[in-house]
């Protein structure tokens, strides 16, 4: 299949606070070198020392905001982001595919993500978007503002998104890990991430996994990622396949090496110089997915360039579907796609049945109470259950106690 941005220009833009922080972590590397990036923030200090070309930073709504940033108000993030609908045309003019990455839960990154990609929508430019969500002490309304952002602005209408949930690093760092270092780490995992999905997605690929595989699996519903990397700095080619597995399991973001075998699906990239050879890769991907359930969907991909030689980068995306946000109507493309084999052993007795075991992801919620019908759902319930069932409520039936 044609991979649509093969060698084409790849964008990364960060926005708000964290993104722009992501950015710093790539700037000036050789293996940035072939990617555009752009920085977006309403604070000033975001964008201080980024060292991007001209054109390349945009400090939003500087006028009305003065440069100070939304303080966690996300109409200002979406008002100033509004304001720049133009210039945001200028700087995505020419790319094939964005990555846009920032940390949901403050005003310019939640308020701004929906700008952002109603340009790219405007441009037809495929945009994914790898987000952080707030760690669970930032309190509950940060929380609040990064779920409503990821459901109502970008889940569904951006190609794919990617959700990192902050908390992970807590499950692997020691308590002692001052929150400067811990949000450093992820920072440079983060980073590393963003290089390896870039340099697969833009040289294409040279195994099975393509951009759109990996869409049509993040299309499908909102889901939540970890990410892990190991990354070798050695041509010596005994035992750095091993390295980088042993590090990509102890790394910060994946939130310990359960994820792996807890994940429905499974984005693995390798990367490396010229030297990667057949029998390197094979040894990655045979040991990689070892740790992988049986039935997990797994991507996997493989790049070489000039500008990774003499290291290798093995990255894992691990993706959770979230069964809350499961649509009727991906279920019915679901369903439809089963073999006829597949829709009779569910019991549809005359065929015509679509109940929902059929989709093995989605079993928990796929109990219609109405035979032969699809279950109605919302917000992860059954409508078809009376409420009082749903909420558990106790109901008084007439009678008295001991009756
Ligand atoms: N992983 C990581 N997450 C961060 C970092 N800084 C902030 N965050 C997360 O991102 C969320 C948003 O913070 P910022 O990026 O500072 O917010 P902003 O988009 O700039 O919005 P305003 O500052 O309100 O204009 C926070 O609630 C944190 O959860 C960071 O350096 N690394
Ligand atoms: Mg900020």
């Amino acid at each position: 299949m044609e991979n649509p941005v093969e060698n084409k220009m790849v964008t990364v833009l960060g926005i708000g606070g964290a993104g722009c922080r992501v950015l710093r972590g790539f700037v000036g590397s050789p293996a940035a070198a072939s990617l555009r990036l752009l920085a977006v923030d309403t604070d000033r200090r975001g964008l201080e020392g980024l060292n991007l070309p001209e054109g390349s930073m945009l400090l939003a709504g500087a006028r009305w905001r003065g440069g100070r940033g939304c303080g966690g108000n996300v109409l200002d993030g979406q008002r100033a982001l509004a304001h720049e609908r133009a210039a945001l045309e200028r700087m995505l003019a020419g790319t094939s595919m964005l990555l846009v990455v920032g940390g949901l839960g403050g005003g310019t990154a939640s308020g701004g993500v929906s700008v952002v990609l109603s340009v790219a929508r405007k441009l037809e430019i495929p945009t994914l978007f790898l987000v952080t969500l707030p760690f669970t002490l930032e309190g509950h309304s940060k929380r609040k503002t990064a779920e409503e952002t990821v459901k109502n602005e970008l889940l569904g209408l951006a190609d794919a998104v990617l959700c990192l949930p902050n908390d992970l690093l807590f499950s692997i760092l020691d308590s002692t890990t001052p929150l400067s270092e811990a949000f450093r780490l992820a920072d440079r995992e983060f980073s590393r991430t963003v290089l390896a999905l870039t340099a697969v997605l833009r040289h294409g690929n040279l195994l099975a996994a393509d951009f759109n595989n990996f869409v049509a699996l993040l299309k499908r519903k909102k889901s939540y990622c970890s990410i892990g990397v190991g990354l070798v700095e050695s041509a010596e080619v005994n035992g750095r396949i091993e390295a980088a597995m042993e590090q990509l399991l102890h790394s910060p973001l994946l939130g310990g090496a359960d994820k792996l075998g807890e994940a429905d699906a499974v984005v693995f990239s390798l990367l490396g110089g010229p030297e990667l050879s057949i029998g390197e890769t094979k040894a990655a991907l045979e040991l990689a997915g070892r740790y992988v359930k049986p039935g997990a969907e797994l991507i996997i991909g493989a790049s070489t360039g000039e500008e990774w030689s003499g290291m290798l980068q093995l990255t894992a995306v691990t993706i959770r579907f979230d069964a809350e946000t499961v649509t009727v109507e991906a279920m019915r493309k679901e369903t439809s796609r089963m073999p006829r084999r597949g829709r009779a052993a569910a019991g549809a007795a005359d065929g015509a049945s679509t109940q929902l075991e059929l989709f093995p992801l989605l079993e928990p919620l796929s109990k219609g109470i109405m035979e032969k019908t699809m279950p109605v759902l919302w917000n992860g319930e059954d409508l078809d259950i009376p409420t009082f069932k749903r909420r558990n409520a106790a109901v008084d039936n007439g009678k008295l106690v001991g009756e």
